[in-house]
C-alpha cells in the first residue's frame, strides 16, 4: 500500500478510494472587486497558490483520480442565504449585489465562476453550496458514495473557513482528510498555521497535512 508522507504520520492511501476536492477557487475569492476583497482583505495572497492548485489537480488527472471541484454560491432569488449570512459583517458589497464582476457569489456570474487554470474539465464533478461546508445542502455525500470515495485531498480556500470546515464536515462522516499544505492558503497566514496545527493535532483528530511534492510523488 502506498502511503504519503504527511504529518502527523504518514497517510495510507487506498486503492480506489482516494479523490481531490478543490473548495472555492473563484474569482469572488481571489480577483479586486470579488467578495473577499469587499471584505477588505488581500486577496493576492490567494491567486499565490494557484500554481500549487494546479499541479495538484493536474497529478490527480494523470494518476486517473477523481478530481471534486466546490463553489461557494447562491441561487439568484437569494432563496439558500439565510439573512444571518448575507447581513453579517459589513462588506462594501453584500452577496447578492451587481459588482465589477456582476452579482456576488450568485450562481452562474462571472465573479463565481472558478479560475481558469483550475477551471474544472468535462467529466468533473462541480457542487456549488450555500454554506461554508461542502456537505451542507449539496449532494457531495452521494457523489462520494456513489464513487467510492473513502479519503479526500483538501486544496483550495480559505483554509480556515471552507477548507477546514468542509474537512470536519467529512472527518465527522468517516473520511480521511488530508490537507494539502501549498494549494491551499488564507487571507490571514496565522489563521493558516493554527489550522493546520488544529487539524493534525493529537493524532489526526480532523486529518493530516503533506506538501504538495509528497502527495504527487505518492500517486505518480
Ligand atoms: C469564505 C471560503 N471565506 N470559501 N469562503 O467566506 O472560505
Amino acid at each position: 500500500m502506498v502511503a504519503i508522507k504527511a504529518e502527523p504520520f504518514p497517510f495510507a492511501v487506498k486503492s480506489g478510494a482516494l479523490a481531490l476536492i478543490v473548495i472555492d477557487m473563484q474569482r469572488d475569492f481571489a480577483e479586486p472587486g470579488g467578495f473577499g476583497a469587499c471584505l477588505g482583505n488581500d486577496v493576492s495572497r490567494i491567486t499565490k497558490i494557484v500554481p500549487d492548485v494546479k499541479r495538484l489537480i493536474e497529478g490527480f488527472r494523470a494518476a486517473g483520480l477523481p478530481v471534486i471541484h466546490t463553489m461557494e454560491c447562491h441561487r439568484p432569488d437569494l432563496s439558500d442565504l439565510p439573512p444571518a449570512k448575507r447581513d453579517r459583517g459589513s462588506p462594501s458589497l453584500k452577496i447578492g449585489d451587481e459588482g465589477p464582476m456582476g452579482r456576488i457569489l450568485i450562481s452562474g456570474e462571472p465573479g463565481t465562476a472558478i479560475l481558469p487554470d483550475v477551471a474544472p474539465v468535462d467529466g468533473e464533478v462541480v457542487i456549488e453550496k450555500p454554506g461554508k461546508g461542502a456537505f451542507y445542502a449539496t449532494e457531495l455525500g452521494d457523489v462520494l458514495k456513489q464513487g467510492g470515495i473513502k479519503q479526500l485531498v483538501f486544496a483550495g480556500v480559505t483554509t480556515e473557513v471552507c477548507v477546514q470546515t468542509t474537512m470536519r464536515e467529512a472527518n465527522d462522516r468517516g473520511y480521511e482528510c488530508l490537507l494539502a499544505e501549498e494549494a491551499t492558503e488564507s487571507y490571514f497566514p496565522e489563521f493558516k498555521a493554527a489550522a493546520m496545527a488544529m487539524i493534525r493535532a493529537q493524532g489526526a483528530i480532523v486529518g493530516w497535512t503533506a506538501h504538495v511534492d509528497d502527495i504527487l510523488e505518492s500517486i505518480a
